[in-house]
């Protein structure tokens, strides 16, 4: 059966999605190896046949699963000889709850550090396009939106605290080895690595920055053999 991802292109090839790298992971976790489909910002017409223009979509032989959550649940039904994404149905409610505090608290203090960033990766013809879709977003130019970086960086420490006390508890957050709500929160650093020349985690951050390694080397180093921005052309 044939196995394809479509994932957000940017310049150099680069995958920075971190919608898309829930999905990447998330396949992984269940040994499976997906051709990948670039698309760009300004490509959504080529996912209109899942019904929506986002990425990631998954096709699977003859089904197609658009939404990184939905995905998930689809490996988990579909590949019940795998490794769970979820172990169990109690861990399947709090990777949920923690899909929803990543979508709506981490990746919104991180986003307004790295969208100034993802300007200058987005692909040239795409960089209009996400221009005029983010700033209205942000209520300012992405140039303002780089200025108060500094404000943004700060919000973001605080934040991280839930991460830092489960993380000096245990080597990922769901135990001894990692899950989908593991995958759920690294794919937001795991977009920073791409977009971001510094570390957006602090001196407290040690036990996150080791979590972050050893997701960093997992299957394979899947995560790591993708380049950073500071190894940008
Ligand atoms: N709820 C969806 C959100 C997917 C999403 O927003 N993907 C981004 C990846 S860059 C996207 O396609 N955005 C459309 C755009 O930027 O125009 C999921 O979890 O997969």
């Amino acid at each position: 059966m044939s196995l394809v991802l479509y994932e957000r292109l940017c310049s150099d090839d680069r995958r920075p999605s971190p919608y898309c790298w829930r999905a990447r992971l998330a396949l992984a976790h269940k040994g499976l190896t997906p051709e990948l489909r670039g698309i760009k910002f300004t490509e959504a017409s080529k996912v209109a046949f899942s019904g929506q223009g986002k990425v990631p979509v998954l096709c699977d032989g003859e089904r197609t699963v658009p939404d990184s959550w939905a995905i998930a649940l689809y490996l988990e039904a579909a590949y019940p000889e795998a490794p769970s994404l979820f172990r169990g149905e109690g861990g399947q409610a709090l990777a949920r709850f923690i899909n929803h505090w990543v979508d709506s608290r981490l990746q919104k203090a991180i986003a307004p550090i790295l969208a100034p960033r993802m300007l200058a990766l987005a692909l040239p013809e795409d960089r209009a396009y996400y221009r005029e879709t983010r700033e209205p977003r942000y209520g300012c130019s992405l140039e303002e939106l780089a200025a108060q970086r500094d404000r943004h960086l700060a919000a973001l420490g605080p934040l991280l605290e839930p991460l830092r006390l489960r993380l000096a508890e245990s080597p990922y957050l769901c135990g001894e080895s990692p899950a989908y709500a593991d995958y759920l929160a690294f794919a937001e650093f795991q977009w920073a690595r791409c977009a971001e020349p510094d570390d957006l985690l602090g001196p407290d951050d040690d036990a996150i920055r080791a979590w972050r390694s050893r997701l960093l080397d997992r299957f394979d180093g899947l995560a790591r053999s993708v380049p950073a921005y500071d190894s940008a052309a």
